[in-house]
């Protein structure tokens, strides 16, 4: 199995309060109901690659609640409760916890530090665990130990400074290859990893998804739509401008499995 084939997800409805997001700089806030609009689309597109959604209700006491991939991380034999670093968004890992103890064999729980499941990047041979404002060393240690017991191998790296998390720079097009923004394929951390670079311009489409054929980018980036198809891949666009405006992208919006 590779590990982008997947038929299971959870997503999380968003709440008016969303247009209350965190962001890292200042700026007009989302139109709740564009947001609701681009929520729509990515499920419809979810289902469309051959995933079956849960969408769980919206939860109005935390603005970035939609942003389900943070909390948690989840594989085929179980799932890991997370810590996530921000302080405003520590208490949704709670708000997962019956949903995933309704669907995996176990749950784990991070027990130290902080980890957004943003910063983590599990590609065939490994899990990428990135180091960020929300992702600490002991949070990354006690994920490394929580990932072990699952016998699942990973490696911590240093995410560039000022970046939101890993996956804000990078995400797996194939077993060998990885879209990364120019600064990260500079970085070397990607290690042996053919590695597709975005255009600086469109830096922000580096923050795609895999699922089964398909590959989903953000809409607007033509470059990077070129590229990946003259990769041989499916590319199929999905509007994000509104949740952009919260530093968001493609992976945030879901937990995603193969049951
Ligand atoms: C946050 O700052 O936590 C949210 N406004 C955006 C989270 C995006 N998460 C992700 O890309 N994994």
């Amino acid at each position: 199995m590779r590990v982008f084939d997947l038929d299971s997800a959870i997503v999380r409805a968003p709440g008016k309060s969303v247009v209350n997001g965190l962001r890292a700089t200042p700026g007009p806030a989302p139109v709740f109901e564009t947001v609701v609009a681009e929520h729509q689309a990515y499920i419809a597109a979810l289902q469309t690659a051959g995933v079956e959604v849960t969408v769980l209700d919206a939860l109005e006491q935390f603005p970035d609640s939609i942003f389900v991939e943070d909390p948690a991380l989840v594989f085929s034999e179980a799932a890991i409760l997370l810590r996530p670093g921000a302080p405003s968004r520590m208490a949704e890992a709670k708000e997962l916890a019956s949903a995933l103890a309704a669907r995996f064999p176990k749950v784990l729980h991070l027990r130290e530090g902080f980890a957004d499941g943003g910063d983590i990047l599990v590609t065939p041979d490994r899990v990428l665990i990135g180091l960020s404002a929300r992702t600490n060393a002991s949070g990354a240690a006690d994920l490394q130990r929580l990932l072990e017991s699952i016998g699942k191998q990973s490696k911590v790296v240093e995410v560039p400074r000022g970046t939101l998390h890993l996956k804000t720079d990078c995400s797996l097009v194939d077993e060998e290859t990885i879209l990364a923004t120019p600064e990260l394929a500079r970085s070397g951390l990607l290690g042996s990893y053919r590695t597709l670079v975005v255009p600086e311009e469109e830096r922000h489409a580096a923050n795609a998804l895999r699922i089964n054929e398909a590959m989903f980018i953000r809409a607007g980036c033509p470059r990077t739509l070129e590229l990946l198809q003259k990769h041989g891949l499916k590319v199929l666009t999905l509007p994000v401008s509104e949740i952009a405006k919260i530093d968001a992208g493609l992976s945030c919006m879901s937990l995603r499995w193969l049951a």
